[in-house]
């Protein structure tokens, strides 16, 4: 994308930066100290004599100093890993019917965002590729105050109250004793607590799914989890989850591909999220809603204040209500990505809480880590986390205090100041909250109708296809076959037998464990001194759905190749026409081509024109592409078919299931492959046009592929 059409295109969409940036990049300027004054010698030391000590009076080395050794902030306790994108979210249409939020009243109505995704476990310099959840966090500036919906790529949660979110995220963190592994679920701690908490069982078939490899952050869908509340303006409430639904579609990487991308690239979701926007290929979801009138809270066979259940789309269809596009990077990752502070408790007029243990908990949480982690009570005058709305309160001070508030009162009620900031009346935009009677007694208890821990564990693995229950079952063989401890492998396998026979079987085959001698109660070891365990163990629900196909990650293909990144393989020599012709039919479709090449540097194809390499063998691998193309070329072929790394790359591709085209002599390389073998390979195209390409890249991979898994790559 050209810097004039980024103009254009910012100049149409709503964004923050004219309202909040306090961008500084020195051009044209001569270099200053803190306090402004003129630095002449960036160099040299202030020393006492040319080869004597450095003098302590060096005011300008100490300022520098002492900035450089305060540079970092405390990464976030979780989700300390993510990359983050400006952008805008677009109504659909006049939803006041269902809530009262000014986002949501008017077809066409665009309102700036901020989005942040992220991995959970690891820390801030793990790899983006580890087998975690994703997390979801969108701020949106509204003109009512800053909204945030803070989610995951995930729709349930592993735990169902906020007092076990420290133990859980003990558990999967590195271990203390060692500090291993990093960004990893696989060790002994996480499978111990997992297999004691049931109520961990459908989160654990989630994430033991692709689900959690996606293969862009464009291509992942986004949950609010928790119910919440929409509220209109006659106070009506309706129970609502938040679903984002990427237009890409849902795709996955394979766990061969994730561990090698974490080596080849751990930057991978990165890149990509920054590669798709500057190339104007700008990532797109819609948001959606589920809708449950109040009354009908208690219809359902779960309960709606449990986080760790969904609502099948089959029983409440998703309801579209917007689009949320990203389409600009950020000007500077401190700034803006590692800066920016969500709440779960950020809301507008119109959206409110539910009684989900969860998600209370979540909002004492996010305020007090920000406090640590930003410095104090003013992270909200950080320029990222500032509303457009307006701000006026009594709060005053604090470190790094920005706003000089002016006056003599800070209290309310006041007469000096005439009375202001005054409180705002309901038909100002007031924020009430819902009038829900309450009326119990004091007491910590888990509610009976949180106790059915399998039926949507089941649900989930049940709605797979076969080709994603293999995926799972492997996964739980990797994982568990990690842990070192018998015990605590007999007691997860226990436990799915519970969800499948079958998974359990098939998992227990792949650890070596006789399922029949798997220990089987009590299986819910999280309850309190006192209790009869009995009150805490699991409860049998019949489920009134029984396959929901919306599950499974081939429900939502997508359109078009939008942001897929093809790797052409050629050399010097390369068939001008046949290369040429390619690009431009991906590129016109929103798909990147790379060329890559024995060598750095440039190329001169078949007409002798210079094309620019962008990667040679050795700096890149067929697991950061989605589709290899391998154009003609005498000269070209007669180099790469005898190159091991050019031929480990078709193989490699083959064996991850993707489209490979080859076209006029571009057969040399392939016929040296170890997938060539093959006499009717699925998804390899020989001589066959672009559009019969790009159609394949768009179905993103051919799981039909039966010999893939025994290439040895
Ligand atoms: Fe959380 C960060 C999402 C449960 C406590 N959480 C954090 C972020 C996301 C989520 C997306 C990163 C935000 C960013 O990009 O800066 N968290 C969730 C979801 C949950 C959830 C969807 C369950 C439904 N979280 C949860 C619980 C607690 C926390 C139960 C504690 C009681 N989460 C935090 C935190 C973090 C956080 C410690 C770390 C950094 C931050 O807040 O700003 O407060």
């Amino acid at each position: 994308m050209t810097e004039k059409e980024k103009a254009e295109r910012n100049a149409e969409n709503p964004k923050t930066d004219d309202l909040y940036m306090n961008t500084e990049d020195g051009s044209g300027e001569a270099m200053t100290t803190n306090q402004g004054m003129r630095i002449n010698d960036d160099q040299n030391s202030l020393l006492a004599g040319e080869r004597g000590p450095t003098l302590m009076e060096d005011f300008h080395f100490r300022e520098k100093m002492t900035h450089f050794d305060h540079e970092r902030i405390p990464e976030r306790i979780v989700h300390a890993r993510g990359a983050g994108a400006h952008g805008y979210f677009e109504s659909y249409g006049d939803f006041s019917e269902f809530t009262q939020a000014g986002f949501l009243s008017e077809k066409g109505k665009k309102t700036p965002v901020f989005t942040r995704f992220s991995t959970v476990a690891g820390f801030k310099g793990s790899t983006d590729l580890a087998r975690d959840v994703r997390g979801f966090a969108v701020k949106f500036y509204t003109e009512e105050g800053n909204y945030d919906l803070v989610g995951n790529n995930i729709p349930v949660f592993f735990i169902q109250d906020a007092m076990k979110f420290p133990d859980l995220i003990h558990a999967v963190k590195p271990e203390q004793h060692n500090e291993i592994p990093q960004a990893a679920s696989a060790h002994d701690t996480f499978w111990d607590f997992i297999s004691l908490m049931p109520e961990s069982m459908h989160m654990i078939m989630w994430v033991m799914s692709d689900r959690a490899l996606p293969r862009s952050f464009s291509m992942m869908e986004g949950f609010g989890v928790h119910t919440f509340r929409f509220i209109n303006k006659k106070n009506e409430s309706f129970f609502v989850k938040f679903h984002w639904k990427p237009v890409a579609g849902t795709h996955s990487v394979t766990w061969d591909e994730a561990q090698k991308i974490s080596g080849q690239d751990p930057d991978f979701h990165r890149r990509d999220l920054w590669n798709a926007i500057e190339s104007g290929n700008f990532p797109e979801w819609e948001l959606g809603v589920q809708l449950v009138p109040e009354q009908d809270e208690h219809k359902f066979d779960f309960d709606l204040l449990d986080a760790t259940k969904i609502i099948p789309e089959e029983l409440v269809p998703v309801k579209l209500v917007g689009k949320l596009v990203l389409d600009r990077n950020p000007t500077n990752f401190f700034a803006e990505t590692e800066q920016i502070a969500f709440h779960p408790g950020h809301l507008v007029p119109g959206i409110d809480f539910t009684n989900d243990p969860l998600l209370q908990g979540r909002l004492f949480s996010y305020t007090d880590t920000q406090l640590s982690r930003l410095g104090g009570p003013n992270f909200a005058e950080i320029p990222i986390n500032r509303p457009i709305a307006p701000v006026h309160n009594n709060q005053r001070g604090g470190h790094m205090r920005q706003t000089i508030n002016t006056g003599q009162s800070s209290y309310h009620p006041n007469n000096i100041g005439g009375g202001c900031p005054f409180q705002a009346k309901m038909s100002e935009g007031g924020f009430v909250s819902h009038h829900e009677k309450i009326e119990g007694h004091k007491i910590r208890k888990r509610s009976r109708s949180f106790m059915d821990h399998f039926s949507q564990a089941k649900l989930f693995f049940e709605s797979q296809t076969e080709m994603e229950q293999d995926h799972i079952i492997s996964a739980l063989r990797f994982e568990l076959g990690k842990v070192k401890s018998e015990e605590i492998r007999e007691r997860m396998v226990g436990m799915l037998m519970y969800i499948n026979n079958e998974l359990a079987k098939a998992v227990a085959e792949g650890l070596g464990i006789n399922p029949i001698n798997t220990p089987k109660e009590p299986l819910n070891h999280s309850f309190p001194a006192d209790a009869d365990p009995k009150d805490y163990q699991p409860i049998d629900v019949s489920p009134s759905v029984e396959k929901s196909p919306a599950l499974s990650l081939m429900a939502r293909p997508g359109k078009g190749i939008k942001g897929r990144m093809i790797a052409a393989l050629a050399n010097d020599g390369v068939d001008a026409e046949s290369f040429e012709g390619f690009k431009n039919a991906i590129e016109k479709e929103g798909g990147q081509v790379k060329i890559i090449s024995a060598h750095a540097g440039s190329i001169a194809d078949s007409n002798g024109s210079a094309i620019k390499v962008d990667h040679s063998l050795l700096t890149t691998s067929s697991v950061l592409f989605d589709a290899v193309f391998i154009p003609g070329g005498a000269k070209s072929m007669e180099t790469l078919h005898k190159n091991p790394d050019a031929i480990r790359f078709v193989d490699e591709a083959y064996k991850h299931y993707k489209y490979i085209a080859v076209n006029g002599g571009g057969e040399q390389l392939w016929d040296m492959t170890y997938a060539s073998k093959n006499a009717n390979p699925k998804g390899v195209l020989f001589d066959q046009n672009a559009a019969a390409f790009i159609e394949g890249v768009a179905q993103h991979r051919i799981w039909e592929r039966e010999d893939a898994t025994r290439i040895p790559v």
